[in-house]
């Protein structure tokens, strides 16, 4: 096993990263940006390193830095997290070529699930299957038109470069086609510098479900059962779930079979996830992999008890998976709920400012994964996840009331958060009863804005008049209320200058 690595991320997946590694003796190096210098994951790490100026590609996503730092620092292996260098292909290579263990595939192989053609094609090779479509080299309009008329209406456009919905585009009718390929290609063009496209017949109310898998560099591989997770806001996941609410063992073995052959097919190693659509008549399709650690993770770990960060560090050390597909099962229910700073009342737009009080909700079973604390800055550099909040139960009626409590008792104060978006999602009659599709959002929160701004005035005069007799410190604190006729009895535990509990 690795003696030191380094942990190139920072915020909860870095946090979560150094746990591992103490929890099984690897001593860690944290890098950091001017802004996160009192970041959790800093104050945990045993050696530190500053990246000085916060931008992404200053700091982060600095390849040549942050290689650097590992050598001169005698780090064996890098942990890349996700987002930032995590499915750079350049970046492992930078890894491989200095003899530091990149803790992830190869190379080639995020390489190849980066070209979303020709991860199909060999995924069709593999007899896995893919939504049918063109996925050709010829790429003048006029044979796209062609193949487009012979898979028919409603289409879709999709880079090749792509993923997370970016150059994408749903056609509706023939006269529309030729317009909307040429769209695709200059947005494709604009943000991957590369304008390949290919067509896919548009599945109507699918879900996204994805097999976590994990693959050892001795040709063994395991997949971890599924994650639903279809619930996202412009192609963003905010619930994930799992088991999946329409899941059956015969479906659950298909899938899962076609996830480890797909892995298999690219000689895959690590942690890594195949996602796939599912239609309305439970027929799957391989859409894509992602060639990391997922955000998501957690919730498998909480139905199979499986620490999935360490087995990333065993494979990538060299050690054979001594888990056995046969062994593993899965367990209860768990969702995951990703927690942001932006304002649901301002058309989700980021709220950038300073964390004044953060308290996460703790219990038998909820797991706050989080990169947070009071008196943070939340600054516009980087994503504006502030935390993961997973609750763990015995089935999903259960999970989804424990989820509702602790969004309940989940304190952030300073900036606006979409706890109540969450809450109010996870209360949705179609949502308890499990008919989600990927366009649930759309569906039935289009136009949702907050609607409870705030205290009615009345109430926050009695609050002040209520403090400003009964208190003399200014200080807020976790207040115990004993007093009957207290107006902070209808509303919270949180009051400037109580006495705390
Ligand atoms: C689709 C689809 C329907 N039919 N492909 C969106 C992002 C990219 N990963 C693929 N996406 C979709 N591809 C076919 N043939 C619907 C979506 C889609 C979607 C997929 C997964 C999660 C959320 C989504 C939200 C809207 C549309």
């Amino acid at each position: 096993m690795f003696k030191k690595i380094l942990v190139a991320n920072r915020g909860e997946i870095a946090v979560r990263i150094i746990k591992a590694c103490q929890e099984i003796g690897i001593k860690t190096v944290a890098i950091y940006s001017k802004v996160d210098k009192a970041a959790p994951h800093v104050q945990l790490a045993d050696e530190t390193i500053n990246l000085g100026d916060p931008t992404p590609v200053e700091s982060y996503l600095n390849i040549p830095k942050i290689i650097k730092i590992a050598q001169d620092i005698g780090a064996e292996a890098i942990h890349p997290g996700y987002g930032f260098l995590a499915e750079n292909p350049d970046f492992a290579q930078s890894c491989n070529d200095v003899n530091v263990k990149f803790i992830g595939p190869s190379p080639k192989v995020i390489s190849l699930m980066g070209d979303k053609i020709a991860a199909k094609k060999t995924m069709e090779k593999a007899m896995v299957p893919v939504i049918p479509g063109y996925h050709g080299v010829e790429q003048d309009n006029a044979a796209l038109v062609k193949e487009g008329k012979k898979i028919g209406f409603p289409l879709l456009v999709k880079a090749a470069a792509g993923g997370g919905g970016k150059g994408m585009r749903l056609v509706r009718s023939e006269n529309l086609l030729e317009e909307s390929i040429e769209g695709a290609k200059r947005e494709s063009k604009s943000a991957f510098g590369d304008d390949t496209v290919f067509l896919e017949k548009y599945l109507d109310k699918p879900r996204h479900i994805e097999f976590q898998i994990l693959a050892d560099e001795h040709g063994n591989v395991i997949h971890l059962f599924e994650r639903e997770c279809s619930i996202q806001r412009r192609h963003q996941k905010i619930i994930e779930e799992t088991p999946s609410p329409v899941m059956t063992p015969q479906l659950r073995e298909k899938m899962g079979n076609a996830a480890v052959a797909a892995a298999k097919a690219v000689g895959y190693t690590n942690a890594g996830t195949v996602e796939f659509m599912v239609d309305g008549d439970l027929n799957f399709y391989f859409m894509e992999m992602n060639t990391r650690l997922q955000v998501e993770h957690p919730i498998t770990e909480m139905t199979t008890g499986i620490d999935l960060v360490k087995w990333q560090l065993r494979i990538a050390s060299g050690m054979k998976l001594s888990l056995k597909q046969k062994d593993l099962t899965q367990r209860g229910h768990a969702i995951e709920c990703r927690i942001y700073a932006e304002d649901p009342s301002n058309g989700f737009l980021p709220s950038i400012g300073t964390l004044e009080k953060v308290e996460a909700p703790t219990g038998p079973n909820i797991r706050d994964d989080s990169g947070i604390y009071s008196g943070m800055k939340v600054t516009p550099y980087y994503d504006p996840m502030l935390a993961k909040l997973i609750a763990y139960a015995e089935n999903r009626e259960e999970s989804i009331n424990k989820m509702i409590w602790a969004l309940s008792h989940y304190v952030v104060m300073g900036v606006t958060t979409n706890i109540s978006f969450l809450k109010t999602l996870l209360k949705h009659q179609e949502f308890i009863k499990g008919n989600i599709t990927t366009h649930f959002i759309d569906d039935y929160f289009k136009d949702w804005t907050v609607t409870k701004k705030g205290l009615p005035i009345d109430a926050i005069i009695a609050l002040a008049v209520y403090d400003s007799i009964h208190s003399k410190k200014q200080e807020i604190v976790r207040y115990k209320e004993t007093d009957p006729h207290s107006p902070w009895k209808h509303v919270g535990r949180w009051r400037v200058g109580g006495k705390g509990v």
